[in-house]
């Protein structure tokens, strides 16, 4: 057998990946210059990482010499479930509710990988999720996946935003999806309005230092910046707002994966639990779960802003 873009894309979709685009690796994404402007704004705040390497992340043949395609997937990870109104509580984001999508994506696109190599066992490839300087966003616009809303989430018309990126970089030349998914915002501004910290400085861009998602999760600092501790809306780890509000996430459909459940049923957490928490605790309620990323100290931050600016019923 052959190992065709339609046998690849059958086998994702046996393994539980959702969609698929296949496109050459010398099709670079037109708005390279576009990172390099987010950059020049200071837009990547103290993610010092994002400014390393940055030929490789313009160019996947950087990344992976010998690289002819890109294979990007799409994993939703909508489970139907909200966030409890609860002022004693801290929202968790969507995202971050189940096991940490990395560990699950990964394995998805490893089985991929496994099941691509016993049709045609030469081929050489690296996987991209999260862990490779690599621009997943841009990609999946250009192989078809969905069009970077102004959210600047990528949105899909079947599962709305609430999709994990990931790519494989393969040195073999295949069948290329050339349909570019139109960009249907149109005049609709609902994320940007609705931002509380007004983060989505103009369509389509975010400038980190604003986000709640990152003063949340990747700030280090001992304490939150005022300005935004004062409008997190609740939120302890991450933000949803943005996509929350888009009329593209009514179109939403559960997952088949059962690991992006809520763990322990929880899509918030007490924020007295959180300012208690031993270390050994936080190790088991987190294991596995996207959430360490912010590590307790973060977590801890996050719950003394929210106590201290979220009026007790
Ligand atoms: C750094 C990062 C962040 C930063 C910066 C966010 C950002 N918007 O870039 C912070 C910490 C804030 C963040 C937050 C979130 N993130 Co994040 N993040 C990343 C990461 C690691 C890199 C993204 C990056 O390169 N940013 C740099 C900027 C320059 O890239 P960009 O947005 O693509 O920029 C383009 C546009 O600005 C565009 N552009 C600029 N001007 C214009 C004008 C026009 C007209 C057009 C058309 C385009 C355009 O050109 C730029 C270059 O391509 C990716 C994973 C990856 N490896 O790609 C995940 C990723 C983007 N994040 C993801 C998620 C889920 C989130 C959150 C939803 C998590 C949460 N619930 O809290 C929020 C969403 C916040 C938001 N509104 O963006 C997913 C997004 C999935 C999707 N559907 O798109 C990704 C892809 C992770 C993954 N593997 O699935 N994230
Ligand atoms: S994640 Fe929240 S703070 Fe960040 S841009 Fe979206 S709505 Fe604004």
């Amino acid at each position: 057998m052959e190992l065709t873009s339609t046998r690849i894309k059958e086998l994702a979709a046996s393994v539980g990946i959702d969609r698929i685009g296949i496109v050459g690796a010398e099709n670079l994404p037109v708005d390279e210059s576009r990172f390099r402007e987010w950059l020049a704004n200071g837009y990547q705040a103290s993610m010092a990482w994002i400014e390393r390497e940055p030929e490789k992340r313009a160019d996947p043949r950087i990344l992976f010499p010998g690289c002819r395609s890109v294979i990007v997937a799409a994993l939703n990870y909508y489970t139907p479930h909200e966030h409890e109104p609860d002022a004693a509580k801290g929202k968790i984001s969507r995202y971050a509710w189940g096991d940490d999508y990395h560990d699950v994506f990964r394995e998805k696109l490893n089985a991929l990988v496994e099941k691509m190599r016993e049709i045609g066992p030469e081929i050489q490839s690296k996987i991209c999720v999260d862990t490779a300087p690599f621009m997943d966003k841009a990609w999946a616009v250009r192989a078809g996946i969905g069009w970077l809303g102004k959210s600047s989430n990528v949105i899909t018309t079947g599962l709305g935003s609430w999709i994990f990126l990931g790519a494989v970089l393969v040195d073999v030349e295949l069948d290329y999806d050339n349909d570019v998914v139109a960009d249907h915002c149109g005049s609709c501004t609902a994320c940007i309005d609705t931002c509380p910290t007004g983060a989505i400085v103009e369509p389509y861009v975010v400038d980190a230092a604003k986000c709640i998602s990152y003063a949340t999760i990747e700030l280090r600092d001992e304490e939150m910046p005022q300005e935004i501790a004062v409008n997190l809306e609740g939120w302890i780890y991450g933000c949803d707002i943005c996509q929350d509000v888009c009329p593209w996430n009514r179109f939403e459909k559960p997952t088949a994966e059962s690991r992006f459940e809520p763990r322990e049923l929880e899509t918030s957490v007490s924020l007295d639990r959180i300012e208690h928490l031993e270390h050994e605790d936080y190790v088991v309620r987190f294991r596995k779960s996207a959430i360490k990323r912010a590590k307790l100290s973060g977590l801890k931050r996050n719950a003394r802003a929210l106590s201290a600016n979220t009026p007790r019923q």
